[in-house]
């Protein structure tokens, strides 16, 4: 693979390339703290940007927190990290929450994040993975990040490595039909070492799902796809640790994580508000925000 176009950066943090910030003992406090910072780098970032999309970023938070700040296994010094755990974005307009995570961990400085969306900058408003350091996919083409992490998961396999493949998808973007034929394919190859979670916040671009596309029953396709099926609350985060550690444990079958978010979750006007879906907060909006975050 060729090495990424401009990732020499100064880190401000983790600067080794040994360096992991991930901790198997991290309480659900330390990353209770974690997330609230996470949101307020999405905040910022897109009411700088003028633009860019708030909602389904805040909502997969705690998701995104978990994993990088708790459950895989990476290495910011070293994005390249060839035994890495992978995190797949596949709904990717919410590379806020990414970015802001990355930042934290220190693949790149923190206030990069002040760029999202200006021409040249690292940090685009859909993931480019020969831009950004650690991401892993470009994305923003909803429903193709699970047939991606289905390949990374069965080249990890072919190479023998025990690296796990974590793909984030939103309920919405399930209305593409590449993601049931990526379900099936999953299924066929017992690909164990891959985990889907589902940011199931009710909502995508136009409303709520029910009145767009209805998914239900939702968990029992999955079931029906093949897939151990476990649902959780997305925002709490001793659910989701043990959704994670669960998935380790299962042989033989994907594990989808279906995990119940509220879109915009954590600053109150933004909750369950699909203007906020592909839009961002004014300056007034921004300031009431980070007021709600302290
Ligand atoms: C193939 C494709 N079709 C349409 C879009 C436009 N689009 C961007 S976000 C979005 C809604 C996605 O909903 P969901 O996956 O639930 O995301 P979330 O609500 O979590 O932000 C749509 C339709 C797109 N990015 N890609």
């Amino acid at each position: 693979m060729s090495s990424p176009k401009k990732c020499k950066l100064p880190l401000t943090s983790a600067d080794s390339a040994e360096a992991e910030v991930f901790s198997l003992s991290a309480s659900p406090a330390a990353l209770a703290a974690v997330a609230k910072k996470l949101r307020r780098h999405i905040v910022t970032m897109t009411g700088k940007a003028g633009s860019g999309h708030p909602g389904g970023s805040l909502s997969a938070v705690e998701i995104v927190t978990a994993l990088y700040f708790k459950m895989m296994r990476h290495k910011p010094g070293d994005p390249r990290w060839p035994d890495r755990d992978r995190f797949i974005l596949s709904k990717g307009h919410a590379a806020p929450v990414l970015y802001a995570a990355l930042a934290e961990c220190g693949y790149f400085p923190a206030d990069q994040l002040l760029t999202l969306r200006q021409m040249d900058s690292l940090l685009q408003g859909h993931t480019d993975c020969n831009l950004t350091p650690g991401v892993e996919m470009s994305a923003g083409a909803l429903g193709q990040g699970l047939s991606f992490a289905l390949g990374v998961a069965l080249a990890g396999r072919l190479d023998k490595k025990d690296y796990r493949v974590y793909a984030l998808l939103g309920d919405g973007e399930c209305d593409e039909g590449q993601v049931w034929e990526a379900a099936m394919a999953s299924a066929h190859f017992k690909a164990d070492n891959l985990v889907a979670i589902i940011d199931n916040n009710g909502q995508q671009i136009d409303g709520w799902n029910r009145d767009v596309m209805n998914l239900e029953p939702f968990p029992d396709k999955w079931r029906a796809f093949g897939w151990q099926t476990i649902e959780v609350d997305g925002h709490n985060f001793s659910q989701l640790t043990q959704a994670f550690k669960k998935a380790k444990q299962i042989k033989g079958q994907p594990t989808v994580i279906i995990a119940h978010t509220v879109k915009g979750k954590g600053v109150s006007f933004m909750e369950n508000n699909p203007d906020f879906h592909g839009a961002a907060p004014n300056a007034i909006e921004v300031e009431l925000a980070l007021k709600e975050l302290e």
